[in-house]
């Protein structure tokens, strides 16, 4: 019996090798790895020895020889396999023991695209997959973390071919997601922003959640290697584990929350945003950001752009909140929240713009991530807004980018006032805004409109100056947009358009 090893993470190594002796197996080794374990006492046969071939091109070519590969993928039950590895005196593998050029870590080192190259190992995924096709004969071993089970299995007889193609499995799982790396990285590191006709995404499962949107479906966080930045990446300093529905919450509301360079505050519920505000500092933007809709904030999440201080930490305190997501918090804000053991501080560190991904049965929809292009604004109305104006409507069209559509947001002040989200008609959305206003005791006069999409009918127009609201920002090209005009001059209103669209479904 034999078993090849060659591992770059010689962790653990040295256990398993002496557990395979201990069973019988004859150890074939490269280079490293056959150094350390004969410095160890072990007695290993070098690759070369066994190919009768040196290792050449400075280790680039170790094991691709067909000594190894033919030992490893004969198949003991085709009487033709056997007479011809007889014939050329080649010894079956049984036991293949491999883990790979650790690529994925060299990513975030500042390698040269030279230095880069050198880490994609070409031998190791060979043996793998090798071993992984041979499944009825031969049993790989790619994780470390398999080590202990598999010795101790062998040792017992109890090893058993569901176990192999487990572990098999296992290996084309890793040599899958490890080219798909090298795919990525590659597109990133050559400047390539064209998707190819197969799109490798190379994901890495993190950890499984405690459920997934509800708590009769099981979820798992996986995590994009080549990202990072995001929320899956932020500190979770304290609270309960985080929840599938907690980071849909937390990303849309630290993403709304960095566009603004002011002192600011969101707060999200159920993927909304339900009150959003600027302020002289992110208390007076907090106040002012529940006071758009208390009773929605109540157990939502929120989000600040700057350090959370301790005067802050206390009025959060005082309130029943899921999630708080901030850049920092000073020593004395993280004593004081400290006392809320359930409620989940994050430190957030930005993100970085990627894919936006979808799903949809069959497939997925992959897009560009949403951005706002200013340079397109364009005033349509005889009257020009005022300075005030236009400052409100360029926060509202920013917070409508991270709503459910229909999306509208009525906002004065650096305040969002109210807040349409997720209806089927436009008017409906408008409606459910004011009405929410209203209900919270908000005089609309004054206050400016914003609108994800364009306005198809005059209607919105209308009931948004019934109220008071006097400057409307919305991206125009309905067909209507002559009726939608006039009306906004009629009731002197004024009206930019932003010729760009931001649905979010
Ligand atoms: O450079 S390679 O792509 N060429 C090979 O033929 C080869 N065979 C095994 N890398 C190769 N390996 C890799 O070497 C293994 O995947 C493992 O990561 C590493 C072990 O090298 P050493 O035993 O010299 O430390």
């Amino acid at each position: 019996m034999r078993a090849l090893i060659s591992v770059y993470n010689k962790e653990g190594i040295l256990e398993f090798a002496k557990a395979l002796d201990d069973l019988g197996y004859e150890i074939v080794s490269t280079g490293g790895t056959a150094e350390l374990l004969s410095q160890h006492g072990l007695k290993v046969i070098k690759v070369e020895e066994l190919t009768g071939f040196p290792e050449i091109l400075g280790g680039r070519v170790k094991t691709l020889h067909p000594t190894i590969h033919a030992g490893i993928l004969y198949r003991d039950w085709v009487e033709g396999d056997t007479l011809q590895i007889q014939e050329l005196n080649i010894k079956p593998i049984d036991v293949v023991v491999v883990n790979l050029y650790p690529f994925e870590n060299k990513l975030n080192q500042d390698l040269t695209e030279q230095e880069l190259v050198e880490f994609i190992d070409i031998g190791g995924p060979t043996l793998l997959r090798a071993s992984a096709k041979n499944f009825y004969r031969v049993l790989v071993v790619c994780d470390p973390k398999d080590y202990s089970w598999v010795a101790q299995k062998l040792k017992s007889g109890n090893l058993s071919f569901q176990d192999r193609k487990y572990l098999a499995y296992k290996a084309f799982s890793l040599t899958a997601y490890y080219d798909a790396l090298i795919s990525r990285a590659l597109s990133s590191l050559f400047e390539i922003d064209q998707l190819s006709e197969h799109f490798a995404l190379p994901l890495r499962l993190a950890n499984a959640l405690r459920y997934g949107e509800n708590p009769h479906q099981k979820g798992w966080l996986l995590l994009n290697p080549l990202e990072n930045l995001g929320i899956t990446r932020s500190k979770v300093l304290q609270g309960k584990e985080m929840s599938f529905n907690n980071y849909l919450d937390a990303d849309t509301c630290a993403k709304l929350v960095s566009e603004f360079q002011k002192p600011a505050c969101v707060i999200v519920k159920h993927g909304n945003p339900c009150g959003v505000a600027l302020g002289e500092d992110l208390l007076s933007a907090f106040e002012k950001a529940i006071s758009t809709d208390p009773e929605s904030a109540f157990g939502g999440v929120v989000a600040f752009n700057d350090r959370v201080d301790k005067a802050l930490a206390g009025k959060l305190a005082d309130m029943f909140l899921e999630i708080v997501v901030a850049p920092e918090y000073s020593q004395e804000a993280l004593e004081v929240l400290s006392k809320k053991k359930n409620l989940r501080l994050i430190q957030f560190m930005g993100y970085s713009y990627a894919f936006d991904i979808k799903k949809v049965s069959g497939g997925y929809l992959f897009q560009e991530e949403d951005t706002i292009d200013y340079q397109k604004l364009e005033v349509v109305s005889q009257r020009h807004p005022t300075h005030e104006e236009m400052e409100d409507m360029l926060f509202a069209w920013k917070v409508c980018k991270y709503i459910k559509s229909n999306a509208v947001v009525i906002a004065k002040d650096g305040r969002t006032l109210g807040i349409g989200s997720g209806n089927v008609s436009r008017v409906d959305s408008l409606r459910c805004a004011i009405s929410r206003a209203v209900r919270y005791g908000f005089d609309l006069k004054g206050s400016v409109l914003a609108s994800e999409a364009f306005f198809p009918f005059r209607d919105s127009i209308d009931l948004a100056h019934s109220v008071g609201i006097s400057a409307v920002i919305q991206p125009g090209g309905s067909i209507r947009d002559k009726e939608v005009i006039q009306a906004v001059n009629e009731h002197s209103m004024c009206m930019v358009f932003t010729h760009t669209r931001h649905f979010r479904h």
